[in-house]
């Protein structure tokens, strides 16, 4: 494939209702759309950024930079075999996976509609339906919070994460765990502990938690594989796996038993299906991970998610939790069993509603090849 163009936009959208982390609040989003034209075929995607460098050091405004300045002069004009080859061309800008992952994504939407198969066939995905999780945000009270799983529950949602935080943890997860004796039950920290903290976090060990998500530092994995070692529950990572190296790292020093991917943290499909791989290789299960995305994004997450080693249920919600109206047609939909069908359409199977990306777009940049002479 030749990249004809890249297309950058940043589209200001507002989430139905806050969602609060250890980190912050969030409902105003700023979501990078990356379009790419190559062959005369286009290819969708998304950078899942966050507004502030609170949960990686990534930026809306980081990944622009990137994306404008280091990732388009090194692509636009550029012919590619496959879009796993971009990875090659980038690899001198390091880190930044975010920004990487929303412009390779868009790539292998191309690479997919070019073959006339489903993004999800393409990446060796084997299930056609996938399960689904939520992840609630921290709530005022227990009794709130237990108001909320109720109502997710009674859609058919199979697993169940609560953010916690200190004083916001122990009370919370009670109530939710004896209202809801057996469900699967996950807890995300987003690294609001330290290891000082583990006769504390060890108490959550007696409400059988399926998992519980990175509570120690961002980049602390060998503080994991000392608190795993202390805690009957299984310790799962998220914000410390940027790549398949660091996977890698974690399972051999034991730092959990289970990863979370995102695409975004980890640089796009490519370095996702390697993540994928290395764990089931070591009988280590992922599942899917969510930021909060438009549907660009939860597309990807979905494709993604039928990969064989994806045993338990993602952070892959419906459209209608996040945005009265998603960018997408049609939006993401969860049946009463809590699972999304896989689009069977080529690419991420999935219409981008162009009209309404441009009334959403606040900002926007395109990048053109020169006509090749003799073309
Ligand atoms: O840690 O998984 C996280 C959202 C923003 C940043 C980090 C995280 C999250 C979520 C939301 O948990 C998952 C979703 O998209 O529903
Ligand atoms: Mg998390």
């Amino acid at each position: 494939m030749r990249i004809e163009s890249i297309t950058l936009r940043e589209l200001e959208m507002r989430l139905k209702s806050p969602f609060e982390t250890s980190f912050g609040v969030t409902q105003k989003r700023r979501i990078l759309l990356v379009e790419v034209l190559a062959d005369g075929v286009t290819g969708w995607g998304e950078v899942t950024a966050t507004e502030a460098p609170f949960y990686n050091y990534e930026t809306a405004d980081t990944a622009w930079h990137i994306i404008s300045d280091f990732l388009t002069p090194r692509l636009v004009g550029k012919e590619l075999r496959a879009a796993a080859e971009m990875e090659s061309l980038v690899s001198g800008v390091r880190g930044h996976q975010m920004a990487k992952a929303g412009v390779e994504n868009a790539l292998w939407d191309i690479e997919a509609r070019q073959k006339n198969v489903p993004l999800s066939k393409l990446l060796g995905g084997t299930l056609t339906e996938i399960a689904c999780g939520v992840s609630l945000g921290i709530r005022e009270n227990p009794e709130l919070l237990v108001e909320k799983v109720t109502a997710e529950l009674s859609q058919g949602y199979q697993r169940i994460k609560l953010k916690i935080k200190p004083g916001k943890d122990f009370d919370f997860v009670a109530a939710v765990r004896k209202q809801f004796p057996n469900i699967l039950l996950s807890v995300d920290a987003n690294s609001a502990y330290t290891l000082a903290d583990r006769d504390h976090l060890r108490r959550l060990d007696e409400f059988g938690l399926l998992m519980i998500e990175q509570p120690l530092q961002w980049d602390d994995i060998y503080g994991h594989a000392k608190l795993q070692k202390q805690i009957e529950t299984a310790l799962y990572l998220d914000e410390s796996i940027s790549h398949s190296r660091h996977a890698e790292a974690a399972i051999e020093l034991g730092a959990c038993r289970i990863i979370n991917v995102k695409l975004g943290r980890v640089g796009g499909h490519t370095e996702a299906r390697r993540v994928h791989d290395l764990c089931q290789a070591h009988a280590i299960p992922v599942w899917c991970g969510g930021m909060l995305e438009s549907g660009v994004g939860r597309a990807h997450n979905v494709a993604m998610s039928t990969l064989p080693n994806f045993m338990l249920p993602g952070d892959v919600s419906a459209s209608q939790r996040y945005w009265a109206n998603d960018i997408i047609e049609p939006e993401v939909m969860v049946s009463d069993q809590g699972t999304i069908r896989v689009p069977q359409g080529p690419g991420i199977g999935y219409t981008v509603k162009r009209k309404l990306v441009e009334q959403l777009t606040v900002k926007k940049k395109y990048w053109k090849a020169e006509v090749m002479v003799g073309a």
